[in-house]
């Protein structure tokens, strides 16, 4: 058991720490050899895509680029260790619910199918024959294909996304609930209708060439570090960089490189953000407002003493429309209301326009501190007004940036993984398949768990991730789980969903990204699509983890095969004996990737086309959308303190430095100065002191919602942080029993795990009996 321990981090973010963490990281999971050789493939043209996360790499020919947290989820994908069936007959499922998230982990890799035993509560191996007739014969006899969920993470790749959407469609349904729905599925509905499409304009080299980068509600120095390299690039070149964040967060402040080895010797580090705004959870719509607002009065004072115009008059009257609605909303909106609720002065707000407004070009970025609000999808057309006021969008160095997280989530999507798919689209995919594909809406994430809460006897199928950890509610949705009449999951390595199991419960094990996939036709490659819309190939390097592993795409093939027999016109053998085939039928169905076997073998890959990127705008007005919204006053923390005495402090749930969502690596958060300990709740000091209360005191959480269920997180100990008063911030997944099913962003249904309203107390250990 590592020591607890809370200090001040004052070193820059990367530098020596990283390295060491990464030796560290192979030394643990025993691979000294071969985790080197992994990770000099990482992202390499020949190699495999790192399952870090979506940032993308120069051409992906680059040397290679070094990444800690890249690094840690490669090492453990590569770990020497194995979860073995013998493992499986020593622990009984209860005995194994007791451990935690961390050990399981640890475990190592899945070596055989598994089948639940109800009689033993053990998990036993099964053949994979009698397993995907185990799951037919469950499918088959549903009362309709909509009783049936099929769930995905976003480190699938196209190849097996695509195939598993049509083998799902094939069955009849659309239940496709996916990571995205609790991650960034916000900024896809918010962009769709503003701008005509889902996704972020801009590429690597727009960083290389804008004059300002804001960067809202993301930690690049944990979740996406190889962004710190263009961030130092960008801030050399004495680019401004203006941080939204409410937490002070090491890698936005300073990063030591470790590639650049005079930084690395002499010890110096490069400042990353010129300004860092530390507004109230929640208030980025407020704060953007505000600077919209200054950027408009600017404006108003040129156009009276006829100097040149702030905004771009001539962008506004040809790319977009209801801009008149828009100013008349924005001069409504009162200063108090948008510093009272962004926790920022009429000055600082001030300030950042002028930034705004003496850059030629802007790139905002986001992440989960944007999307996992009620107010998500509004804060998000508020950064795309900021953007559109000066034509930052479709021109070099400008444009909207959505940061997405797992590396193949923006691809998934693109392949059909998708639960109100479009009907152009389905009627495509039953062109080319010939069949007749489910028009009716899906589940959602959660959508899905309110049904299988509603109705037993489900059938819930995870294409990997944790569903039953990442998701709000947990005891609601572990209810849920237990409910099934048969759980399957499609995984590398064992947590804490596989213990949660139905009436039937499988676990499937496949082969990992870092691991050569070899079918009929020899050895195969699959594609990703990273957070720029460059798809490009990825071949493992390591030989799989066990002889009985099945690639994914290989187990939706059987699978289908075993389910929808002489039913299915498609050939599913064939196509998986060889992915180049899986390609080409991708390139009939959708019309960007056309002649993709061919485009996605160049190293580097290539770019989808991106229309707004073109200022070519496919949306209801064919322009691009401006949008009016209130500064919301009557969230769910407005209301939750209204209806209280005590105070209600607004908790943000984020990742620590040693996680990978659901994946515990370890106990430390180096950047924020916490090691040998998860059970922490960030806090203001002068928020401890008016509790009469001490840093290390423990505390339990209770959530303050609408519903009126009370909702607990016990023991977590206070760390006193530079945070604004009133705001919390703890880990995610240990809060998650705190937030409501029921409380979701308007219209993008993202759980609102960046702002639960909670009260605070003092927490009394349990004498043992
Ligand atoms: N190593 C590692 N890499 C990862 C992941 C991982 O877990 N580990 N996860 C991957 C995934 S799936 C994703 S989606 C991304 C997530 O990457 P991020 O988006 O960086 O995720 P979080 O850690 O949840 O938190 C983001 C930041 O939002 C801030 N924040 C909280 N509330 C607010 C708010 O109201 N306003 C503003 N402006 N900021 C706020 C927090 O202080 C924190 O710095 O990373 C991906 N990459
Ligand atoms: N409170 C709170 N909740 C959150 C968030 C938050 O910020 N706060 N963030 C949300 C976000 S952004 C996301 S994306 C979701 C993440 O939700 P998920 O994607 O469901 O969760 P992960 O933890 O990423 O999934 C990890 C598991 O994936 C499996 N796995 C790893 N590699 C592979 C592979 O190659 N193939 C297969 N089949 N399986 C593999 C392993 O079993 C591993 O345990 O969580 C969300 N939940
Ligand atoms: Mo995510």
């Amino acid at each position: 058991m590592s020591k607890k321990v809370i200090q001040v981090y004052d070193r820059p973010a990367g530098g020596w720490g990283a390295l060491k963490s990464v030796a560290q990281q192979i030394f643990e999971q025993g691979i000294p050899g071969k985790g080197a050789r992994t990770l000099l493939s990482a992202n390499q043209p020949d190699g495999f895509d790192c399952p870090g996360c979506a940032w993308p790499d120069a051409d992906h020919t680059s040397t290679f680029e070094f990444c800690e947290n890249g690094a840690k989820a490669v090492a453990a994908e590569s770990t020497a260790r194995r979860a073995t069936p013998e493992f499986f007959s020593d622990y009984t499922v209860q005995q194994l619910s007791e451990k935690s998230d961390h050990w399981l982990e640890a475990q190592g890799r899945l070596t055989h199918p598994l089948q639940y035993d109800k009689a033993s509560d053990k998990y036993k191996p099964i053949a994979w024959d009698a397993a995907f007739d185990l799951i037919a014969g469950h499918l088959n006899t549903l009362p309709s294909p909509n009783d049936a969920i099929f769930y995905t993470s976003g480190r699938t790749s196209n190849e097996a996304a695509f195939l598993y959407q049509l083998f799902v469609r094939e069955f009849g349904t659309n239940n496709f609930p996916d990571c995205s729905n609790m991650c960034h599925e916000p900024s896809g509905f918010a962009m769709r209708e503003a701008i005509g499409i889902g996704k972020g304009t801009v590429l690597l080299s727009d960083f290389q060439k804008t004059d300002a980068i804001f960067i809202f509600g993301q930690n690049p120095g944990t979740n996406h570090p190889r962004m710190l390299g263009e961030l130092r690039a960008a801030s050399k070149r004495g680019a401004a960089i203006v941080s939204f964040n409410p937490l002070r967060e090491r890698g936005l402040e300073k990063f030591q490189d470790p590639q650049a080895m005079g930084e690395m010797l002499s010890g110096q580090a490069t400042s990353i953000s010129s300004d860092y705004v530390q507004l109230k959870i929640g208030g980025d719509l407020a704060a953007v407002k505000g600077i919209i607002k200054a950027v408009l009065e600017a404006d108003s004072v040129a156009l009276r003493n006829g100097l040149p115009r702030i905004i771009d008059v001539a962008f506004i009257a040809e790319h977009t429309s209801h801009f008149d609605t828009f100013v008349k909303d924005v001069e409504a909106e009162s200063w108090d209301a948008i510093t009272t609720e962004s926790g920022l002065s009429k000055t600082q707000l001030q300030a950042v326009a002028n930034t705004y407004m003496s850059a030629k070009s802007v790139i905002a970025c986001w992440g989960m501190g944007i999307t996992q609000h009620k107010h998500s999808v509004a804060t998000i057309r508020m950064i795309v007004n900021l953007l559109l006021l000066r034509g930052n969008i479709g021109r070099p160095g400008a444009g909207p940036c959505p940061v997405r997280g797992h590396s193949n989530v923006q691809g998934d999507r693109t392949m059909g993984i998708n639960e109100k798919p479009s009907a152009s689209f389905l009627k495509r995919l039953g062109e080319v398949f010939d069949f007749v594909p489910p028009v009716e809406h899906g589940y959602d994430t959660v959508g899905a768990i309110e049904t299988m809460l509603a109705d037993k006897n489900k059938v819930f199928f995870a294409m990997g991730g944790n569903f039953a950890t990442a998701t709000p509610d947990t005891e609601l949705t572990h209810r849920a789980l237990k409910q099934c009449a048969l759980t399957v999951h499609v995984t590398t390595k064992l947590n804490r969903s596989h213990l949660i199991c139905g009436r039937d419960a499988l676990i499937l094990p496949c082969l990992g990204r870092t691991e050569i996939d070899v079918q009929a036709s020899g050895q195969q490659a699959v594609s990703v699509e990273d957070s720029m819309s460059m798809v490009h190939l990825s071949s493992g390097i390591n030989p799989p983890a066990s002889p009985h592993l099945l690639s994914e795409p290989m187990i939706v093939a059987r699978l289908a095969h075993a389910t929808l027999k002489q039913k299915s016109k498609t050939d599913w053998m064939g196509l998986v004996a060889n992915y180049d085939k899986i390609r080409e039928k991708i390139a009939e169905v959708f019309v960007d990737f056309s002649d993709f076997n061919q485009r996605v073998k160049v190293p580097g890959g290539f770019h989808l086309r991106n229309t707004a990127s073109e200022r070519i705008w496919i949306t209801a007005t064919g322009k691009a959308n401006f949008y009016a919204y209130q500064v919301p006053r009557d969230l769910p923390i407005h209301k939750a303190r209204q209806n209280q005495v005590a105070p209600v402090f607004n908790l943000a749930t984020i990742r620590s430095h040693d996680q990978y969502n659901t994946t515990v690596y370890g106990l430390n958060d180096r950047y924020r100065g916490v090691f040998g300990e998860r059970r922490v709740l960030f806090i203001n000091k002068e928020d401890i002191a008016q509790l009469s209360m001490q840093a290390g005191d423990w505390v339990d959480l209770v959530s303050v919602a609408e519903d009126g269920t009370r909702r607990e997180a016990k023991r977590f100990m206070l760390v006193g942080y530079n945070i604004p008063l009133g705001c919390l911030a703890a880990y995610f997944p240990e809060t998650n029993g705190l937030v409501p099913l029921s409380s979701f962003a308007d219209n993008a249904r993202t759980p609102t795990s960046k702002s639960i309203p909670v009260m605070l107390s003092a927490h009394i250990e349990e004498c043992p009996a």
